[in-house]
């Protein structure tokens, strides 16, 4: 694994981090306080190439390399992680699944729009009953004639109100995960409403809607994949998303650290810098070490997806400790800013409620420690 980024690669996550110093991070307080994302950004982002990523040239994309996306990942976690969730969440769960299984009339159709950013996707795979049991999924399709109808509700999907399309994961038959099918769903067919999610405790520019679809009629040229193979292709994204999601973690730890340099550095307490307490650097020390940890996982994740090996474990891995580390560098930016911390006027608190739920979706914390636990041993302690 070559550890030096290429020229372009790096050219990419410094045109990404200029960019977003300048649009996302003078805005990120009020739209968190807002509860909404200023929407005039999204074209702003696919000028830079975030929707366009890993998107092949011929259907309009940037092409590139995964490393490449997880440094533009890495950039969008330590601006604002609702605007990562938004990028992860069209390129990524819905564009790679559509890249990956769509037929050749279903990229032409929405890859384009996706990676202009002219339409934003969004991934209804969670229910209020399945969250990380997403097999036992209850949203079923009945086939009728040549169409299918969808009935079923999702819930915590990103993007959900703001999307044009909806990658909808729906029962055709009663066998577990292998009764899972998938569907894309143009969210303005009848039949479908979107309501939002209010009350997040992080995320809060972000869109988080709940989805209701109630004999939502789709033509059979809709479904993506065969029937039954649903689960998979929902598998075998999360298997990305989820190197997606650590990549935004490591940006959490990178500005979580940069910002308790700069104020430890110019805050003075007992006639000195905060930075020259041995236990302030002990809190700078952990955020550094868990930057450069979490950091290498990821990358190593891009690097196996880069050369097509098999990158599963070493995901969840990714995601399990840099998601822990940004928990753990968030509560200690806090801690270091002291009283300034807990309010919104610094980042450190913001920075902490986001990272809160990047343990919980796309597989908790203890959802990955059972899938390394069952590479490790070849026992399935799901079941
Ligand atoms: N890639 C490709 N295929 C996969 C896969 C993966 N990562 N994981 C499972 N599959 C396939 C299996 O190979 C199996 O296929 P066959 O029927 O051909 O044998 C099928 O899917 C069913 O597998 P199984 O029943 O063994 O499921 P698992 O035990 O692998 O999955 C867990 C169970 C709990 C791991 C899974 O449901 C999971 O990841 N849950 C968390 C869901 C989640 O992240 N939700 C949050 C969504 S936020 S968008």
């Amino acid at each position: 694994m070559d550890l030096t980024l290429n020229d372009e690669q790096q050219a990419f996550r410094d045109l990404a981090r200029d960019f977003l110093d300048r649009e996302a991070v003078p805005h990120r307080t009020q739209w968190d306080r807002d509860e909404q994302v200023d929407l005039e950004i999204v074209p702003k982002m696919a000028e830079i190439g975030f929707f366009g990523l890993t998107i092949p040239e011929e259907y309009g994309g940037l092409g590139g390399d995964y490393l490449t996306y997880v440094l533009g990942m890495e950039e969008l976690g330590r601006a604002d992680s609702a605007l990562r969730g938004i990028v992860s969440v069209s390129n990524g769960l819905f564009g790679k699944s559509v890249l990956g299984f769509g037929t050749e009339e279903q990229k032409q159709e929405w890859l384009p729009q996706i990676a202009s950013g002219s339409v934003l996707g969004c991934f209804g795979l969670t229910e209020p009953d399945t969250g990380s049991d997403a097999g036992n999924l209850t949203s079923r399709a009945r086939r009728d004639g040549d169409d299918y109808v969808l009935n079923g509700q999702k819930l915590f999907i990103t993007n959900g109100t703001w999307a044009k399309v909806a990658l909808v994961f729906a029962r055709t038959s009663d066998d577990g995960p292998r009764g899972v099918t998938a569907f894309l769903v143009p969210t303005d067919t009848p039949g479908f409403e979107a309501r939002e999610v209010k009350g997040k405790l992080g995320l809060r520019g972000q869109a988080t809607a709940e989805l209701f679809l109630s004999d939502v009629r789709v033509p059979a040229s809709a479904r993506l994949g065969d029937e039954g193979q649903g689960f998979k292709i929902a598998m075998t994204t999360l298997d990305k998303g989820r190197v997606s999601v650590a990549a935004g973690c490591v940006g959490i730890v990178q500005g979580c650290l940069e910002e308790s340099v700069s104020y430890a550095t110019s805050r003075r307490q007992f006639g000195k810098p905060l930075a020259g307490f041995q236990l302030v650097q002990e809190l700078i020390s952990d955020m550094s070490v868990d930057a450069d940890a979490a950091r290498l996982l990821v990358w190593r994740c891009a690097d196996l997806i880069d050369r097509g090996e098999p990158f599963g474990t070493a995901a969840s891995k990714a995601k399990l400790f840099a998601s822990e580390a940004a928990v753990r560098a968030a509560n200690n930016a806090i801690q270091v800013y002291g009283g300034a911390g807990y309010v919104d006027e610094y980042p450190a608190q913001k920075y902490l409620r986001d990272a809160r739920v990047m343990t919980l979706y796309e597989g908790t914390s203890q959802i990955q420690k059972l899938l390394i636990g069952r590479a490790e041993t070849g026992v399935n302690a799901f079941v």
